[in-house]
């Protein structure tokens, strides 16, 4: 295994650890210079891994590298992202269409990356959008958000989003029960009438085009994480579950009542079958699908109008409830898919159900009563062992592929390293502060690269220089190659990174797209040839079909815009080079600058409203002579009658 690991490291890594021994600091304890030398990326040199963390309340994702800690880029996913005009442009704005109008913003939790037979494939990312529930899909070429699908019937989008092992479905669960189909009632009548609903939404092998194709609809419990099976235990989903009492008030005491809540197994391939065979129930709904096409550069939505439900006592032997202690948060299942880990968020201890023992009590029918007609299994029948932690508000779980697991302590604020199959506790280390989740790259495939684990904190304080009452939260990367954990680095994070996904970077690095070919430019609006640049009106409206190059843009000077016109500039970038956008701003627009990647088209729209000669230029420092990347737009009043002129710069 040892081997495995070594040669996952690029060539530079390798010279880094050399450097590392050259210098004579081999010694392993805490913080020592060799903690320094584990984590230093020569300038020039690359990182590792990938480490993609999802940013919370900013709504988007950010790259970083490991073991560097170093961020290489935010990639706009629900919010809005002035940076790039993501959200901002007339190409990407359908991007944010929901069921309830334009939303440039969200929650996004836990990022997941595509698998095959159980193992990353570095195709896509996944991340959910918690808040109006909506689902993503990431490019892992192109690091751009090419498709959200919005998810109706659901609320607090938190149970999401993983995927089966070969990425039939990517999973999104509500954490919040909700009225299905809402209606106007009361509260209070919550218990019995709330609904949960689970989503299985497939994904397309090939275009990774993302479907609901059915909604599961459970009883009104909080569904709060999810992870799916794996190699025996592949074809079934596991979704941990709180509030079990169905309380509707004061939640944070009477949501604690039972002593046991459940993680839900659900047989989706049973499900799937039982759909494809004509099963299920089409449920009028409204929800917003958007794709974001790379030949135009455009994204569209579509409004869906129904959706497959179904109703988990209509599909016999397809959903068991797993008695598992104290309101569980993390649901992890081993790379061996054997070991399903409910983290009671109340407890010291770690619950582990076997895989096999839950067939085994299926099949000889042992049941321990029901929840809305939903068999409940015995729980000393499941239990494949207690880890007794000595650790306090156990959360989420990751493994190293050689038979360690690591889980994450939120009140005693520690990362405890146990072993599968024993139990016991092998080593434990502090994280500063109050750690939720952590990440080993590939650390919830079959196949997972243990070299580091990150610890992703809630609780700063005084890690940093302080930057008034907000700071940014802090991760912690671990070197887990020994028996013991070691403490390499902390870094700041952005946004509040719940979960994050990793994964080698050779697997990625060499297939990044590095530009957008202009003869493959199919946007409707581009101008493939200087030649094309033209200004045409159309009542008030007013397209400047405009291209750029270094260091100008054509056309540079129009006269004979109106106050009360609709100015919409697409421009084309005709660069053919990596890395050399160009961006576009006009004095007083009421949205964000553009950046333009090398052959495509976006467009911006600007509505001036005061009469005089303004100034554009390009935002992004391209050039010796970027300051000289330049024009005017001449602004008359309405009733004006100056004809529409532009120059072309001497072309
Ligand atoms: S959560 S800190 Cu949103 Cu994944 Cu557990
Ligand atoms: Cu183009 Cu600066």
């Amino acid at each position: 295994m040892k081997n495995v690991k070594y040669h996952l490291l690029s060539l530079l890594g390798m010279a880094v650890l050399l450097a590392g021994c050259g210098n004579g600091s081999g010694s392993n304890g805490a913080l020592n210079s060799s903690a320094a030398e584990k984590v230093y990326v020569a300038p020039g040199e690359q990182d590792e891994f990938y480490a993609f963390m999802s940013g919370g309340y900013s709504g988007n994702l950010t790259v970083y590298g490991l073991p560097s800690g170093r961020m290489f880029k935010e990639i706009p996913v629900f919010s809005q992202f002035p940076t790039s005009g993501y959200g901002y442009s007339e190409e990407t704005k359908p991007m944010l269409e929901t069921s309830f109008g334009f939303v440039p913003w969200d929650d996004a939790h836990h990022p997941d990356i595509s698998q095959t037979n159980g193992e990353l494939d570095g195709r896509w990312i996944f991340i959910n959008g918690n808040n109006t529930p909506r689902i993503a899909r990431i490019s892992l070429t192109t690091f751009e958000t090419e498709e959200i699908i919005e998810v109706p019937n659901s609320a607090g989008n938190h149970s999401s989003s993983f995927i089966t092992e070969n990425t039939e479905y990517v999973v999104a669960g509500t954490r919040f029960s909700v009225p299905i189909p809402q209606r106007d009632m009361p509260i209070n009548e919550y218990e019995g009438n709330f609904r949960g609903s689970l989503s299985f939404i497939s994904v397309d092998p090939e275009h990774g085009h993302m479907d609901i194709k059915f909604q599961l609809m459970m009883p009104g419990f909080n569904y709060d994480l999810s992870h799916p099976g794996r190699g025996d235990s592949h074809g079934w989903f596991f979704f941990t579950t709180y509030n079990t009492e169905e309380a509707s008030t004061l939640q944070e005491v009477n949501s604690s009542q039972n002593d046991k809540d459940f993680i839900a197994a659900v047989n989706w391939k049973k499900i799937e079958e039982y759909v494809n065979n004509g099963g299920g129930t089409l449920m009028p709904a409204e929800y917003a699908h958007n794709i974001y096409d790379e030949a135009t550069h455009t994204a569209t939505t579509t409004m869906k109008k129904e959706v497959l439900t179904v109703d988990p006592l209509q599909v016999p032997g397809a959903v068991f409830f797993l008695p598992t202690p104290k309101s569980p948060h993390g649901c992890d299942v081993d790379p061996t898919g054997q070991y399903i880990i409910g983290n009671g968020k109340l407890s010291a201890d770690l619950t582990i159900h076997s895989f096999d023992k839950m067939i085994a009590a299926i099949e000889g029918e042992k049941f321990d009563g029901e929840a809305y007609g939903i068999p409940i299994l015995k729980f000393e029948d499941v239990l494949a062992g207690t880890v007794k932690s000595g650790g306090l508000g156990p959360l989420h779980t990751e493994f190293d592929g050689e038979g360690n697991a690591y889980t994450t302590f939120f009140i005693s604020s520690e990362v405890v390293k146990w072993k599968l199959g024993t139990w016991e506790v092998i080593d434990r280390k502090p994280t500063f502060y109050s750690v939720g989740h952590l990440m080993i790259p590939g650390g919830n495939s079959r196949k997972p690269f243990g070299k580091y684990v990150v610890a992703m904190n809630k609780i700063t304080k005084d890690r940093y220089l302080p930057t008034g009452p907000e700071m940014e939260h802090s991760a912690q990367i671990y070197d887990i190659t020994g028996e013991k954990m070691e403490l390499l680095y902390d870094f700041p994070t952005h946004g509040e990174p719940h979960y994050a996904a990793g994964i080698p970077a050779e697997m990625l690095a060499s297939k990044s797209k590095k530009i957008y070919r202009l003869d493959e430019n199919k946007h409707p609006a581009a101008v493939l040839d200087p030649s094309q640049a033209r200004v045409e009106r159309d009542g008030n409206e007013v397209h400047i079909y405009m291209s750029t190059i270094r260091s100008h843009f054509t056309p540079d000077n129009i006269e004979g815009i109106k106050v009360g016109d609709k100015v919409y500039f697409h421009i084309t970038n005709h660069e053919q080079d990596f890395d050399v956008p160009h961006g576009f701003a006009i004095i007083g627009q009421n949205t964000s600058e553009l950046l333009i990647m090398p052959g495509q088209t976006k467009t911006s729209v600007w509505e001036p409203k005061k009469v005089g000669v303004w100034p554009f230029y390009c935002t992004d420092f391209c050039s010796a002579l970027h300051q000289e990347m330049q024009g005017y737009v001449r602004v008359s009043p309405a009733n004006s009658n100056i004809e529409l002129s532009w120059s072309l710069g001497g072309d």
